[in-house]
């Protein structure tokens, strides 16, 4: 059995429920541990709380808090508040604000090798640099794989990245992920795992790893993994917790779906230009554009390792006049492990904003730039107007690059820094767990805080027989999640709120559609390929179904985008070019018979009566998918059978 012979096989057969593992075929698979961030969470927590279920089913399940954590107004203080009561009451771990970034944190303190994580945030595969099979999901599955239900998904084809070689100094993890997305772009690795194994891993640390497997959510990929060895154990070592540690590797008779090579010792510094991380060049390329703000941070380039380098890059040197720069730490420890040995003094000397762990400037909360301004971060996405300042131009390098750009005020190479620094690594990781609060066993009484911003779910009704809907928008590819429903301290503030936040649906990509949506009563959506790329947050199929969105008609759509539609009701519907080429903003079209067409059919015909003609357009649903559809939304579908047998 040559599926079960690689790592992502050996890991998904040692879960899976019942079925074989075909590639194409959907599975279920068991989750050991899920994590929740506060901006996707109070959704999961009052989707759990519908569920009916007295007390989470893993093996571990913690909710942290690391994105709203700018307090303007009550909002954020009061989910914050919201999600430590649910913690307690439903057996989880609560992480409070301050504590660090939900992917750092979990891969310091809690990741284990071998098991499966799901997460409602798209950056969870960060786990997989410790040999975690570690995947992002809609909040409606994690509510679920707490409730003990199992988690499904497609088998996915498994590519193994196989590294040769050495990283050249001035080149980190992060050129390596560049220059995937370089060479597969965002869509390279839909309906894939990317395994990474060769030679050149042992030279990679575990933190390194877990920046290129971060990023695997810029290439598309259902997640990646890196093999657990000896590097493994000495991180699970200076954690204080080589008792988490088992080895995990590819058998000799793995089969691969294809192999990528990659001779780490031929990989440049590099930059993906604004606006998409796939728009890759070397910086040397870039060299002489003139930079405004650098941010250092992010799930991404925000452990100790990176920041440590950043610190030592810093010493003794000024920040360029014109330059604003910003350094956020991954997590708490990371932060009092850099004051404690100087490095943060490094970094304040030299002109430095420190601001506190947490997502911050990532997600456009907080640091946005100047108008029309440059900036250069060690992030992993620069969708258009993700920074807060829509016609910002955003830059993603490494750490090195970045500071360089914030020594010289320009795009450099980091070679100009000079001599370029040999970083120990600490025996022994600081370890405080404080501000993480365990649940206490008995929590039956716990009160659940709810603030007037937490509004309640909606019901949403069965798919109808017929449908008439109104094509409102025609898309292009690569839509973003960021465009469907924007981030930013304004926004985000209101992920409690459906019937608030809902009038922000395509508020930058589309200023217009919200006055066209609410004098309208269905609506479809056409889109391109990879329709709904980036985020997890359900709200961006939530809230456009709010407005009355029943389907979205595209080329192919984006892995976790497919699944939160779905589960909100709103069917999926794959078309082909020429239907696309065709099809125009305001055509009505209709669909007919549709309870029995989802149900048992994989095609479905579209008609456009005004302009008379009709298409196809193609469902691939699994079984439990039509039956969600059919519901009207999994919450529907799922609620009476998991409170009936718990
Ligand atoms: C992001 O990086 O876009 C976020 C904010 O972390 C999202 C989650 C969210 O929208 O709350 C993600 O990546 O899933
Ligand atoms: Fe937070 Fe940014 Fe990572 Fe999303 S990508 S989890 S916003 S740091």
């Amino acid at each position: 059995m040559a599926y079960a012979d690689h790592i992502v096989g050996q890991i998904l057969a040692e879960h899976l429920i019942d079925k074989d593992l075909v590639p194409g075929k959907e599975v279920a698979i068991r989750i050991d541990q899920t994590l929740t961030q506060d901006a996707t969470g109070t959704l999961v927590y009052q989707e759990f709380m519908s569920l009916g279920i007295a007390r989470v089913k893993t093996k571990f399940s913690i909710s942290y808090v690391d994105h709203n954590t700018l307090q303007v107004g009550c909002e954020n203080a009061d989910d914050h508040l919201f999600l430590q009561s649910a913690a307690a009451r439903y057996g989880v771990n609560f992480s409070r604000p301050g504590n660090g970034i939900c992917h750092q944190v979990h891969l310091e303190r809690f990741g284990v090798p071998g098991q499966t994580l799901l997460g409602s945030d798209s950056h969870t595969p960060t786990a997989g640099g410790l040999g975690m099979l570690a995947m992002g999901a809609g909040g409606m599955d994690v509510a679920l794989a707490m409730a003990g239900a199992p988690f499904h998904m497609t088998v996915p084809k498994v590519i193994l990245v196989r590294l040769t070689g050495k990283l050249s100094s001035w080149v980190g993890a992060k050129d390596v992920i560049l220059y995937l997305l370089k060479k597969l772009s965002v869509k390279g690795g839909l309906g894939k795992i990317f395994e990474y194994g060769g030679p050149g891993v042992k030279g990679l640390k575990v933190q390194e790893r877990a920046t290129i497997t971060n990023m695997g959510a810029e290439l598309g990929v259902w997640t990646s993994v890196f093999p657990s060895d000896e590097e493994t154990r000495r991180f699970f070592a200076i954690q204080g917790r080589e008792k988490d540690w088992v080895s995990i590797s590819a058998r000799d008779s793995a089969e691969y779906d294809d192999i990528i090579e990659i001779d780490l010792s031929t990989i440049e510094s590099l930059v993906a230009c604004p606006s998409s991380p796939d728009a890759v060049k070397p910086v040397d390329e870039l060299t002489g554009i003139k930079i405004d703000q650098v941010v250092i941070g992010s799930c991404t380039n925000s452990s100790y390792h990176d920041l440590k380098l950043v610190a030592e890059l810093l010493r003794d040197k000024k920040v360029h006049p014109d330059i604003s720069l910003v350094i956020a730490p991954g997590s708490r420890n990371v932060l009092s492990m850099l004051a404690k040995d100087g490095s943060l003094s490094n970094m304040v000397d030299a002109g430095a904003r420190v601001l506190e762990v947490a997502c911050g400037p990532c997600i456009g909360i907080g640091q946005a730039p100047p108008s029309g301004g440059i900036s250069v971060r060690t992030f992993n996405r620069n969708f258009p107007g993700r920074s807060g300042t829509p016609d910002a131009q955003v830059y993603l390098s490494g750490p090195q690059v970045a500071v360089a750009a914030a020594i010289t005020g320009q795009l450099v190479h980091p070679s100009k820094l000079g001599h370029s620094p040999k970083l120990k690594e600490p025996e022994q990781f600081l370890i405080d767990d404080s501000m993480i609060i365990p649940p206490p066993p008995n929590s039956e009484n716990i009160t659940i805080r709810m603030g007037p911003n937490i509004k309640p779910l909606p019901e949403f009704e069965p798919l109808p027989d017929s449908l008439k809907l109104k094509l409102l928008l025609k898309l292009k590819d690569n839509v973003t999640t960021d465009d469907i429903l924007p981030g930013g301290s304004k926004v985000m503030a209101l992920r409690s709120n459906l019937p608030a936040i809902s009038e922000h649906v395509f508020a930058l990509k589309s200023p217009g559609f919200l006055k066209k949506a609410k004098a309208t009563d269905t609506i479809a959506i056409l889109g391109g390929e990879n329709y709904g790329q980036g985020s997890s947050r359900e709200h961006a199929s939530l809230a456009p179904r709010y407005l009355g969105v029943r389907v979205i008609l595209a080329l192919s759509f984006a892995r976790l985008y497919r699944a939160n539609l779905i589960n909100f009701g709103i069917i999926p519907v794959l078309i082909k070019e020429d239907e696309y080429n065709k099809l125009e903003v305001e055509d009505c079209l209709e669909l007919v018979d549709m309870r029995k067409v989802v149900l048992e059919s994989d095609v479905i015909t579209i008609m456009v009566p005004q302009k008379d003609f009709e298409f196809k357009g193609y469902l691939q649903l699994s079984r439990r998918e039509k039956e969600i559809l059919l519901e009207g939304s999994c919450l529907n579908f799922y609620r009476h059978k998991l409170t009936e047998n718990s």
